[in-house]
C-alpha cells in the first residue's frame, strides 16, 4: 500500500506557499495569545468561573495558522476546541471568554463563523452548504470546517465529502487529528493508514501535513484556498497533531493514554519549534517571546475582568436565538421560570 506523504516546511521543504517573516511572527503572536488563554481558561474552570472547556494544548499550530491562511470574508465552521481559530478569524477575545462562559453575546455580527459546532461532524454539511451558496453568489471565498479525527467514523463527514465532490464546491475539510477521540485512539478509530486519503473515494484533493508545523499548515491551507477559489474543488487536509491536554476539563486522560506517549510528543510542542524557527532566523528573541507571553496575560486576564464584570445573564437568554417564532411549550416553560 502506498504511503501518504506528510507535508512539513520547517524541515527545509521549499515547495509549497510560503509564509512571510512578518506573516509567521503573527501567527506566532496568536498562538501564544491561545496558550495562555487556554491556562487562564482553565484556571477559571477550576474555580467554577467557567463550565466545561475543551482546551486547544498543542494543537495551536494547526489551529491558528490555519486560520491566518483564510481571508476575512472566508466563512470557518469551528468545533468547540477552536476558540483560537474564531479568534484569528475576528472574533473579539471579550466574546471568545463569554463563549467559554457558555454566556450569550459570544457573536459578533459581521465575523463569518458559525457557532461552534458541539454535535460531532454536522457542521461539515453545513459548509458545504456555505460554499455552495458562495459559489451561487459569486463571491470568490471559501467555506472551512474544522473537525477532529474521531468526526470521520460519522455519516456527516462521508455525506459532506461526497456532495462537496459531487458539486465541486469551495470547500475545505480541516481535520485536526489529534491522535484521540476522547479515549479511542485513531487506529481504533479507522483501519485506514492515513485519514488524508479518504478524499480519494469523494473524488476531491487529499492532503496529510504536520500539524504542529505552522508554516507547512499555513502554505497547504492556502494551496486548498486557491485552488477551491479557481473552482478546483474541495480539499480535505489532515493535520496531524497531538492533544497534550485532556479532552475537556470533565476528562482524565491518564485512564487511556499510554505512559509515555505525552513525553514523545513534548519535542513536537508547536509553539516551541515556531518559535526555535523564528529565533534561527534571528526575528524573535528570548526577551521578545516573554513580552509576547506576559502582554497574552495581560490581555486576557483584562478581558476577563470586563466579562466578569458585566450584569448576569437574564434566564430568558437561554430561550433565545433558537426559533424565530418560539414554540408554545417553550413559552410555557420560559413563563414557569417566572421571567416573564
Ligand atoms: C454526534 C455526536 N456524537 C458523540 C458526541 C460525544 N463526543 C464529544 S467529543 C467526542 C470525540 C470527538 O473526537 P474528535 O473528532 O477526534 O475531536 P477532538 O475532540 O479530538 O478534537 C465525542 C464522541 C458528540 N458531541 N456528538
Ligand atoms: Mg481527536
Amino acid at each position: 500500500m502506498a504511503t501518504w506523504p506528510m507535508i512539513s516546511v520547517m524541515g527545509g521543504d521549499t515547495s509549497h506557499v510560503s509564509c512571510t517573516d512578518e506573516e509567521a511572527l503573527r501567527i506566532y503572536q496568536d498562538m501564544v495569545v491561545l496558550r495562555a488563554f487556554d491556562e487562564k481558561t482553565l484556571t477559571l474552570q477550576r474555580q467554577g468561573r467557567v463550565g466545561t472547556f475543551a482546551p486547544s494544548l498543542g494543537q495551536e499550530a494547526a489551529e491558528i495558522a490555519s486560520a491566518h491562511a483564510l481571508e476575512p470574508m472566508d466563512w470557518i465552521a469551528p468545533s468547540y476546541r477552536d476558540h483560537g481559530a474564531l479568534y484569528v478569524h475576528g472574533l473579539p477575545l471579550d466574546q471568545v471568554i463569554l463563549f467559554a462562559m457558555g454566556r450569550s453575546g459570544s457573536y459578533a455580527a459581521g465575523v463569518r463563523a458559525l457557532p461552534s459546532s458541539i454535535p460531532i461532524a454536522t457542521h461539515l454539511l453545513h459548509a458545504v452548504g456555505l460554499a455552495y451558496a458562495l459559489r451561487q453568489r459569486a463571491e470568490p471565498q471559501v467555506a472551512m470546517a474544522y473537525f477532529g479525527d474521531g468526526a470521520t467514523s460519522e455519516g456527516d463527514f462521508h455525506e459532506a465529502l461526497n456532495f462537496a465532490g459531487v458539486w465541486q464546491v469551495p470547500v475545505i475539510f480541516f481535520c485536526q487529528n489529534n491522535g484521540w477521540a476522547i479515549s479511542t485512539a485513531v487506529s481504533h478509530q479507522t483501519h485506514s493508514e492515513t485519514l488524508a486519503q479518504k478524499a480519494v473515494a469523494y473524488g476531491i484533493e487529499g492532503i496529510r501535513v504536520d500539524g504542529n508545523d505552522a508554516l507547512a499548515v499555513y502554505g497547504v491551507v492556502r494551496e486548498a484556498r486557491e485552488r477551491a477559489t479557481e473552482g478546483g474543488g474541495p480539499t480535505l487536509i489532515e493535520a496531524v497533531t497531538y492533544r497534550m491536554g485532556p479532552h475537556t476539563t470533565a476528562d482524565d486522560p491518564t485512564r487511556y493514554r499510554p505512559s509515555g506517549e505525552l513525553e514523545g510528543h513534548r519535542a513536537q510542542d508547536p509553539l516551541i519549534r515556531l518559535g526555535q524557527y523564528l529565533a534561527g532566523r534571528s526575528i524573535l528573541s528570548a526577551e521578545d517571546q516573554e513580552r509576547m507571553a506576559a502582554d497574552s496575560r495581560d490581555r486576557i486576564n483584562e478581558a476577563v475582568a470586563r466579562v466578569e464584570a458585566m450584569d448576569p445573564v437574564a434566564v430568558e437568554e437561554m430561550f433565545r436565538h433558537v426559533y424565530q417564532v418560539m414554540p408554545n411549550r417553550l413559552a410555557r416553560e420560559l413563563r414557569d421560570w417566572g421571567a416573564n
